[in-house]
């Protein structure tokens, strides 16, 4: 049996967020169950048990122990199976450096790059018309919140301090998904973020979760 039921759906940037993490740690003991956004399959009342917002992903274990939200499953699993993507708790400084990383990242970054791949993505996909407006005002934040993390970036090699953490994964799948929206620039056109970026995508896990993925929607495209 395995360690846990991931509740997931195909190409949601907040179940790779796990399964990058997951990834990471060398982790595959665990099941992948997709429901069908589309058909809303995310609100059923089995569902809305696991999740009372109605969303993917979700985290069931054997025991009855579930989680929801992205960002602490990662957390959860990170620190259960003890992946190296987390300071020591004993290093109260890195902690707070890391917990300070992920709220900037949750309020400076997601918000905005969300915003972007639901007007131009998901809002694309269901044929209806983008909110320019909003678009441009998401599109300022993220300069912004590019240009400052560029600075940043100047004094450390990753997102949270001098060595890849979770807060790092957190980024990759909507900055894939803003890449898909013409993005690339926000990224490319700094140096140390570009940087950054390539670190990331150096890393074999990552690019091997990712080449398969890509391999696997190509073939579903056949
Ligand atoms: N903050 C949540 C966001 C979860 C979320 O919005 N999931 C999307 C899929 S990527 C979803 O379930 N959308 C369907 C819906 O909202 O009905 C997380 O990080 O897990």
């Amino acid at each position: 049996m395995p360690a846990f039921t991931l509740y997931s759906s195909r190409g949601s940037s907040n179940a790779d967020r796990v399964r990058l993490t997951l990834a990471e740690g060398g982790f595959t003991d665990y099941e992948v169950v997709y429901l069908d956004l589309m058909k809303g399959e995310q609100k059923s009342p089995e569902n809305l048990q696991r999740n009372p917002w109605g969303k993917i992903p979700v985290a069931t274990f054997a025991d009855g122990f579930t989680l929801y939200e992205s960002r602490a499953i990662c957390k959860y699993l990170a620190k259960k199976y003890s992946f190296p993507l987390l300071p020591e708790d004993s290093d109260v400084e890195a902690t707070a450096l890391l917990e300070q990383a992920q709220l900037v990242e949750m309020t400076y970054f997601a918000e905005p790059a969300s915003k972007i791949a639901f007007e131009k993505f998901v809002k694309k996909f269901l044929g209806i018309p983008t909110d320019e407006a909003a678009v441009a005002e998401a599109s300022r934040s993220l300069a912004t919140f590019f240009d400052v993390t560029e600075r940043l970036l100047q004094e450390k090699d990753y997102m949270a301090g001098p060595t890849f953490t979770l807060v790092d994964i957190y980024y990759i799948p909507l900055i894939r998904r803003l890449f898909m929206c013409g993005y690339e620039e926000l990224v490319f056109s700094r140096k140390a973020v570009r940087a950054w970026w390539e670190r990331c995508m150096e890393r074999p896990a990552i690019q091997g979760m990712l080449k398969a993925d890509e391999e696997a929607m190509a073939a579903a495209r056949k």
